[in-house]
């Protein structure tokens, strides 16, 4: 039997207990801040994408909803001459895209050599959440979209197409340190839940062979999200990036404590290093987002850009770190 001495003890201790707990629960409840949302994409061309995938962000929206948003701005936009419409076509004239995109609990979907779609990321997004597979291609890609709903466009616009006929004269693949021939936007987001989704959208190499698919709708090599470490995404040469599983392996740096900008200078190096040729024609960048809202980028040349937007900055950082 427990003493009258014990027992006013024993509820002091507890009602001692309690109040430490509420005032815990207080402090806890008065420091749980909203995550601050941002978006960072690739490219100056990425500005305007950002702006869009805000929107979306401090309005409470999810990241997933932000990027896909987002990266369609740069789709539809004419002027950008390696995503959507507007994109360089392949060899034999087809403008031909790939996509892909990834979410917080790790839903994946992808389209590759996708023609005539105007926005192939919300057509990854339908293979991600409307059918059994993750990743569907070409001919069936383009099926699934027109069943979903898509209408059919003709992509090749005719500045893309005049310069197209001026390739056919001399019909020289370069994918050298040529920034223009080699432009993704890849975008990565993190709402104010705290959670990160990333898409990743182009029209690949201006004048690949007829259905070369790139990195950018591989989940691992274009893209990659694993929402309790950060997400990656890449441009440049898709061939390079695909090899080392670039995307991941920046993910995967950043789960063994390196910041975004040294888990994509460390995937860099490894991509220069991996290359059966280690010479100059092996360009591209990372652009990394952790789940504090860091970020960073890093690239094999001088000259690559990547846009940032958040309460704090919006605008193009131009003086990205490099190799070369
Ligand atoms: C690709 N990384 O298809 C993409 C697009 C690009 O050089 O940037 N190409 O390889």
């Amino acid at each position: 039997m427990i003493s009258r001495r014990r027992f006013l003890h024993a509820s002091a201790a507890t009602s001692l207990l309690a109040s430490i707990q509420a005032k815990a629960n207080v402090l806890s409840l008065n420091t749980i801040k909203a995550n601050q949302p941002i978006v960072i994409s690739t490219w100056d061309f990425g500005a305007a994408a950002n702006a869009e995938a805000f929107k979306i962000l401090s309005a409470g929206g999810r990241a997933l909803d932000a990027v896909e948003a987002g990266v369609k701005i740069t789709e539809s936009d004419p002027n950008v001459e390696t995503v959507g419409y507007g994109g360089n076509p392949d060899r034999d004239g087809h403008v031909t895209l790939d996509a892909s995109i990834m979410d917080e609990h790790a839903n994946i979907g992808s389209v590759a050599c996708l023609e005539h779609i105007m926005h192939p990321i919300s057509v990854a997004r339908l293979v991600m959440e409307k059918s059994p597979h993750v990743f569907i291609a070409g001919e069936g890609a383009l099926k699934f979209a027109l069943d979903n709903g898509f209408e059919k466009t003709n992509m090749l616009s005719p500045k893309a197409e005049e310069n197209w006929k001026k390739w056919l004269d001399e019909s020289k693949y370069m994918p050298k340190v040529d920034y223009k021939s080699h432009d993704t936007i890849g975008m990565l987001a993190l709402d104010i839940h705290g959670n990160i989704s990333g898409a990743c959208t182009t029209s690949g190499r201006a004048y690949k062979m007829h259905g070369r698919i790139g990195d950018s709708p591989i989940i691992g090599a274009g893209l990659y999200v694993d929402n309790e470490v950060g997400g990656a995404t890449s441009t440049g040469m898709g061939e390079e990036v695909i090899r080392i599983c670039g995307s991941h392996l920046v993910v995967e740096f950043m789960r063994q404590g390196y910041s975004p900008m040294q888990a994509c200078k460390a995937a860099v190096e490894r991509m220069v290093k991996m290359s059966p040729s280690k010479k100059e024609d092996v360009t591209a960048g990372f652009i990394a987002l952790n789940k504090k809202g860091e970020y960073g980028s890093f690239s094999v040349y001088k000259g690559y850009q990547i846009a940032v937007h958040s309460t704090k900055e919006q605008g193009v950082v131009k003086d990205i770190q490099h190799l070369k």
